[in-house]
């Protein structure tokens, strides 16, 4: 009796695993701008995909040159970096989205102007 109960709770456990496995496969990568990467002109990189929460964001460019500042909406807006919430300046950086509205920018004077930001939202 005590075995059986005993067992039926590893097969409940595995079953947790399995969906909780599953679950992480399902998240994607993505190199933002492609083959561009992260760059003048990204902005439009977006148009046409859907994100999921847990998804991955890589970010490549030149450090020094570029940067990658989260910002809100506003910040987003008027291209501003000054306040941002987090500033990445390695040169490769992964950022996983949060469910709601993600904003990107560069935090380089005159480069988020040029499109070099990105609005990702993320149902
Ligand atoms: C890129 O997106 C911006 C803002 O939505 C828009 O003004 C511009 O026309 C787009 N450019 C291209 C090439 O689609
Ligand atoms: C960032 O993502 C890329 C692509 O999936 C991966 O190769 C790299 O190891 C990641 N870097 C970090 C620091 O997690
Ligand atoms: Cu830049």
């Amino acid at each position: 009796m005590g075995q059986g109960r005993c067992s039926a709770n590893i097969i409940l456990m595995l079953l947790c695993m399995l969906v909780f496995h599953s679950m992480m496969i399902h998240a994607d990568t993505y190199i933002v701008g492609d083959n561009k990467g992260w760059s003048f002109g990204v902005q439009n990189w977006t148009a046409g995909k859907t994100f999921k929460a847990g998804d991955i964001l890589v970010f490549k460019y030149t450090p020094v040159i570029h940067n990658v500042v989260v910002v809100d909406e506003s910040h987003y807006n008027s291209c501003s970096g000054l306040g941002g919430l987090k500033y990445y300046f390695s040169g490769s950086t992964n950022i996983t989205l949060a469910k709601g509205a993600n904003y990107f920018i560069c935090g380089t004077p005159g480069h988020c102007t040029l499109g070099m930001k990105i609005a990702v939202n993320v149902n």
